[in-house]
């Protein structure tokens, strides 16, 4: 019981962590604690039931779930906890993950999941997210925060420069 750091990182498939570990290196950043597992909703139903009716009582706060193709991973999870989850469409083979985007965006009214791009930019802001969540309740997190804002806006140069 509440022994689980407070960000879960959950993925489909080893395959989905090249996308799902931008996630992780934010969080990191951030030096927000986390743990990331491989729960699938069609290989291992009963891996997903297990950590998504355990989550809350686990101590988990937010959950991230990254899932490609016919993704139900994150509307899965969502159905079975009321903590805040949040999918990132991973970029499938065959249709470049607009049809992970569609399976995870397309939640009916009363489960939700807060849907985030394609991709990389989609497990890196996932994570800004589950900060923005976090930094409510904690101060730290929030310094964390309003600083990554900061640098990333003073790396932004003024000025454009030829790249050759
Ligand atoms: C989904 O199927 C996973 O989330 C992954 O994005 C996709 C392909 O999985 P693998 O066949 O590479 O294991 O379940």
């Amino acid at each position: 019981m509440l022994t689980s750091p407070p960000v879960a990182i959950v993925m489909g498939s080893q395959s989905d962590w090249p996308t799902m570990r931008h996630a992780a290196e934010t969080l990191d950043t951030l030096k927000i604690e986390y743990e990331a597992r491989i729960v699938s909703a069609h290989r291992t139903p009963e891996r997903l039931i297990d950590f998504a009716t355990r989550a809350k009582a686990d101590g988990f706060k937010v959950i991230i779930a990254g899932a490609g193709g016919a993704a139900h991973l994150p509307g899965m999870i969502a159905s079975m906890t009321t903590l805040p989850v949040f999918g990132v469409p991973a970029r499938s083979k065959a249709l470049s993950g607009q049809d992970s985007l569609l399976s995870i965006v397309q939640m009916p009214a009363g489960i939700p999941v807060g849907t985030l791009a394609i991709g990389e930019a989609g497990a890196t802001n996932a994570a800004l997210l589950a900060a923005a969540v976090l930094a409510l309740s904690d101060p730290e997190i929030d310094v964390a925060l309003e600083a990554f804002r900061r640098e990333q806006a003073e790396a932004v140069p003024l000025f454009p420069v030829d790249d050759d």
